[in-house]
């Protein structure tokens, strides 16, 4: 009997072994152009863009001269894509570079300004989808060189960014509308990997080769600056969702490898390139591809579950979708400071960097409320950047009065909704040792930089264990969040001093 039952338990193991094997050979597909690592990059520049904490994002182009409005109408669309807003010609649009004479521009000017705001590195356009070029490449007359300014714009910027000690990433958009071989529009949505393998995003031979052209174009244009830009920490593209990019999963795989040997410590976010079976940003197996996830464009996320334990950046407009200038911000609601400040915060407490695009006009001015904003965000930022700059998410859980973040074992408290009572209830974790409770051990308000005092703590319905910060009178009167940085200290239960200061 005892044996027959042995038996019964050592078939039902192998069954159950054998069924977990081939599930997980079922799950992990094998793909030669997914994800080339599982977690983060470990190495020094990836360290120091997780430290960034806040960007400056430049849409720049000649999409700025017209600036959203042309014949005395005003398009709604994004000022960018104003090419294919219907109130412009193709011709009329596509022979406006040749009025692009940004004689205000000044690039320390710039630079200077989105130090004063508090960016730590900024992202600029080297090529939007119009396909116009803001540096003198040799593989198009579509380029600033061919403009009454004639001056290298992104090698300006690079140089002034540079000095003033925040890196560049040059954007580039893989969507190229001037380029005769580019391939437009065919991408699918699917979920049918046979459907995808089996997609031809070409109706004919013809439009193949045309293709080729346009890679081996794209390919030269990449290369061209990061030889030209040595300076530059990476590329920021954009555009790749397009459906022929798609397919040539293992062309452009090869062609990273290529620019990363090319430029060593090279940071490419997750919209290069898709997987051999279309999938983006993560692959089929889920993994990140490439270097940091792009996904949350002018969507934080709100948990850290959804940012799956990856490197990512948010980067956001200043009105709702208006990346290029635009003459008219009274179409769409327009955000604080204090709004990009909240949003800021909010996405260093959850392991991310946050970038603010501006969108300099035509002459190359950056308008008055950009200005503005960078003005107030930096003075912020002057104050409470602390809880900004290599910062991650806190031990604690997220409360009702704002975000926390974390850096060592300093804990930054930002109060986004200041409680009427001038209190800020901080929640502590549990112990893991059930002998052992938290203790807020120091508090100070960054702004006066003077210790805080902490009431006795008591516990909450959830059973949670709670502490009280007195507002002080010099705050209290505030309209701007305001960070408070503490230090916890674990202490025995029987500490009678620290246990009766946390219960009654
Ligand atoms: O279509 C572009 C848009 O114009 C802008 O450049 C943004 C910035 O991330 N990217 C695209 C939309 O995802």
């Amino acid at each position: 009997m005892k044996k027959s039952l042995l038996l019964i338990f050592a078939l039902f193991t192998v069954f159950v072994l054998e069924g977990v094997a081939q599930q997980n050979s079922k799950e992990r597909l094998p793909l030669k152009h997914g994800a080339h690592r599982i977690g983060k990059r470990t190495d020094t520049e990836m360290q120091r863009w997780r430290e960034y904490g806040l960007g400056q994002f430049i849409h720049w182009g000649v999409y700025a001269i017209p600036g959203g409005q042309w014949k005395g109408k005003t398009t709604t669309y994004a000022a960018e894509w104003f090419r294919s807003s219907g109130l412009i010609t193709k011709e009329e649009y596509d022979n406006l570079y040749k009025e692009f004479n940004p004689t205000d521009f000044d690039a320390k000017q710039w630079a200077k300004q989105a130090k004063q705001m508090g960016a730590k590195y900024m992202i600029f356009t080297t090529k939007h989808h119009d396909g116009f070029c803001m540096w003198p490449s040799k593989y198009t007359d579509y380029t600033i060189a061919n403009t009454p300014y004639r001056n290298d714009i992104v090698k300006e910027i690079v140089d002034a960014y540079t000095a003033e000690g925040i890196d560049v990433y040059l954007y580039f958009s893989i969507i190229d509308w001037s380029h005769p071989g580019y391939q437009g529009g065919k991408g699918i949505t699917n979920d049918d990997r046979k459907m995808w393998i089996n997609y031809d995003p070409f109706n004919n031979k013809e439009e193949k080769d045309r293709y080729e052209t346009f890679k081996e174009f794209t390919r030269n244009q990449l290369i061209e600056l990061l030889t030209n830009y040595p300076a530059a920490k990476g590329l920021w593209f954009d555009g790749s969702w397009d459906g022929a990019w798609m397919k040539e999963a293992a062309w452009v795989d090869k062609l990273g490898e290529e620019l990363r040997n090319m430029h060593p410590g090279l940071i490419i976010g997750s919209r290069f390139r898709a997987d051999e079976l279309g999938k983006r940003h993560v692959d089929a197996n889920g993994d990140l591809i490439d270097d940091y996830d792009q996904r949350f464009e002018r969507n934080l996320p709100n948990t850290l579950a959804e940012v799956g334990g990856n490197d990512w950046d948010c980067v956001m407009t200043v009105p709702e979708n208006q990346w290029g200038y635009h003459r008219d911000w009274s179409l769409t609601y327009v955000k604080t400071a204090y709004d990009l400040i909240e949003m800021t915060v909010k996405a260093n407490a959850l392991d991310g960097n946050f970038v603010i695009n501006f969108g300099p006009d035509g002459k190359g001015s950056i308008r008055s409320e950009e200005t503005k904003i960078a003005k107030e965000v930096g003075e912020w930022m002057a104050v409470n950047g602390s809880a900004v700059y290599g910062t991650h998410h806190s031990v604690l859980d997220k409360q009702d009065w704002g975000y926390s973040t974390q850096k060592e074992d300093n804990i930054y408290l930002s109060v986004f909704n200041k409680p009427m009572n001038n209190l800020v209830r901080v929640k502590v974790p549990k112990s893991k040792d059930k002998d052992m409770i938290f203790v807020i051990e120091k508090a100070e308000f960054l702004s006066l930089k003077k210790s805080a005092s902490v009431q006795n703590g008591g516990r909450d319905k959830t059973g949670s264990l709670y502490y009280d910060i007195v507002i002080p009178k010099e705050i209290q009167k505030t309209d701007k969040p305001f960070v408070i940085k503490i230090k916890l200290k674990e202490v025995n239960k029987g500490d009678k001093e620290a246990y009766q200061q946390a219960l009654t």
